[in-house]
């Protein structure tokens, strides 16, 4: 999964379409690369950031998925706002990226009424909070039980579990040393039979072993994703794609091999 950011641009006022078609550009690269997904995040949510209201996402994510309807690729949208999923999914998209898991009700039910698949992320605390020193007994234990319970109740709103995605949220409200016992147990954070994704790439964990600034981090980010996809990752979401591809058919022919 190739990340797109469609971020603001800064040098024009003339209805985003600069920084939307740079993004769609961004994105055929990134399948040009070896990307199988891309996602599209329009809010960012990195720790700290600010507040985007819906008409600003509304106005950076859809012109993108319009430029992208004939990529030939299924396009996840990152969003938490109910309304934004639902126009996304009347775009085309074909997965829903939620880093609240659909706890809230309304975005629930978006999705439900739909047929795309969803995202479930574990997250502690708020995007605004999450990084003031985070508390877990048994981090694996309580990111796994979390996951269970909002595929149960995505479930029971009437989203199949075919359509369903997990991932333990790297980053998300966790200490250096609970993104390290995640990786390490990754496999553990989701049921047998359910899609798993993980998303390591470039981010401060990473910069905290290595000393390196995000544009410094990718054979670090190279690395982890190895580890998750050894560790059962289905999914990795990353911004380096020819990189990460590249380690992949590596580890592929390894255990390919014999
Ligand atoms: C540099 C670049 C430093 C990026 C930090 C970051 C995940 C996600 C994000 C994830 C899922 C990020 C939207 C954080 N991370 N969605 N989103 N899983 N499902 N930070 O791990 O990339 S944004």
């Amino acid at each position: 999964m190739g990340v797109v950011n469609v971020t603001p641009d800064s040098f024009s006022d003339g209805g985003h379409f600069a920084s939307g078609a740079s993004a769609a550009a961004h994105a055929r690269m990134l399948v040009g690369e070896g990307a199988d997904i891309i996602d599209i995040g329009g809010e960012s949510t990195r720790p700290g950031a600010a507040e985007v209201t819906l008409e600003e996402e509304r106005r950076r994510v859809l012109p993108v998925l319009e430029l992208l309807s004939d990529i030939g690729v299924p396009i996840s949208v990152d969003t938490r706002k109910p309304q934004l999923m639902r126009e996304a999914i009347a775009a085309g998209a074909a997965m829903i990226n939620d880093v609240e898991a659909l706890q809230s009700p309304a975005a629930m039910t978006a999705v439900a009424e739909s047929r795309v698949a969803v995202c479930l992320m574990h997250m502690r605390g708020t995007p605004a909070d999450m990084q003031r020193a985070p508390v877990y007994d048994d981090v694996v234990g309580e990111v796994a039980g979390f996951l269970a319970q909002r595929i149960d109740a995505a479930c029971a709103a009437g989203i199949a579990r075919e359509r369903i995605v997990v991932d333990p949220g790297f980053g998300f409200g966790k200490s250096l040393a609970h993104n390290l016992s995640l990786l390490r147990h990754l496999r553990e954070a989701a049921p047998d039979g359910i899609a798993l994704l993980a998303g390591l790439s470039r981010k401060s964990m990473l910069g905290k072993i290595t000393g390196r600034d995000t544009g410094g981090r990718i054979f670090a980010s190279v690395a982890s994703a190895l580890i998750a996809a050894q560790n059962g990752a289905h999914i990795l979401r990353v911004h380096d794609v020819a990189a990460t591809r590249d380690a992949l058919a590596i580890l592929n022919a390894v255990n390919d091999a014999d």
